[in-house]
């Protein structure tokens, strides 16, 4: 080998020395810093994006909460991509931070890089969407949304509505003709509300999904979509959308064509944003199934008993109501997103 050749070898021997010498100090000086009074605790965490309001909520909740509880946060928003979570994850592994948080965009594909923390030694907290794993001890727990759940009560919701379960509007055994705009095809929750819907509805052969179509939980998709779909249906009672966002662009595109929501078309959606309980005060909206985006407080403290090395619950659901055409709506308190 040349001389030269050897002196490049020894000089990225010694960068990649140095710089692991330099990584440690900047971490132990983090540690240090937040060990002063906070507790010590660096949590990375991998958001998924800005994709809505309901989103945006959450990671103000987790930013919020980071700053309360004085659990350091290492914050990185993936922009809507499944292989920048994952790039981040492995920043954060490289990192050394006591646990990673993440919300998982899809339900499949992440069991590589929690074998990679699980060697390294970091705990991982699945938020607000689940996982499919080969291994379920490949992560520490989950908190987040009930999905399955969310579509059952949006199935009850239309069962009440059109005199199923209860005696409010009498139409008899007329066909319940319903479109269906879902989230972000393969994410859990997508899947989570498409199938606790049709669950509930299993036994009632008169409510059919004449069309189910993805939406990727953003407003100008249901825009999009409802345009489109409106020159293809002229007849159907409902629609079941999975998120306020896309509901806010779904009712826009009927009043466009015409169509009074929440008169000529039964709206059912999911989150409970501001903007969709006060289309529910307008009556052009039926049901909204709260979705809640609030678990900052319970992340941070789960973080922190992780990094103690304690085990936390496998699945803790956040708590959910219901808000519908119904209710008394008068004391809803307002909504913060
Ligand atoms: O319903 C939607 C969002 O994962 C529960 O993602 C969350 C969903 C929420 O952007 O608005």
């Amino acid at each position: 080998m040349s001389k030269k050749g050897m002196y490049s070898i020894a000089f990225a021997m010694l960068f990649t020395v140095c710089a692991v010498i330099v990584t440690q100090c900047v971490r132990s000086e983090t540690h240090q810093g937040a060990t002063s009074g906070q507790g010590g605790i660096i949590l990375g965490f991998s958001q998924i994006g800005a994709e809505s309001a309901w989103r945006k909520c959450n990671t103000r909740s987790i930013q919020q909460a980071s700053e309360e509880s004085g659990v350091q946060l290492l914050f990185a928003n993936a922009e809507q991509k499944q292989e920048n979570q994952i790039k981040a994850m492995r920043s954060f592994i490289a990192y050394q931070v006591d646990v990673i948080g993440f919300v998982p965009i899809v339900a499949d594909g992440w069991d590589n890089i929690l074998r990679e923390a699980m060697d390294a030694g970091i705990p991982v907290l699945v938020t607000d969407r689940k996982i499919h794993t080969e291994d379920d001890r490949l992560y520490a727990g989950f908190i987040g949304t009930d999905s399955e759940q969310e579509g059952r009560e949006a199935a009850f919701f239309l069962l009440k509505k059109f005199s199923r379960l209860g005696n409010q509007d009498e139409t008899g055994d007329k066909p319940v003709r319903i479109i269906e705009i879902s989230g972000t095809e393969g994410s859990s929750v997508a899947l989570g509300r498409a199938a606790g819907f049709r669950e509930a509805l299993a036994d009632y052969p008169e409510f059919t999904i004449i069309h189910s179509q993805s939406g990727d939980f953003l407003r100008s998709k249901g825009y999009e979509i409802m345009r489109n779909l409106l020159e293809v249906y002229s007849d159907f009672e409902v629609v079941f959308s999975h998120n306020d966002g896309m509901t806010l662009g779904i009712l826009d595109a009927m009043r466009e064509a015409g169509i009074r929501p929440g008169n000529d078309v039964v709206i059912v959606t999911i989150d409970a944003e501001q903007a969709a309980i006060d289309a529910l005060r307008r009556g052009e909206v039926n049901c909204v199934i709260e979705c809640n985006p609030k678990t900052g407080p319970a992340i941070m403290s789960l973080a922190k008993r992780l990094a103690r090395g304690e085990k936390i619950p496998r699945l803790l659901h956040v708590d959910e109501t219901v808000f519908s055409e119904y209710d008394d709506l008068s004391s809803v308190a307002p909504r913060g997103y």
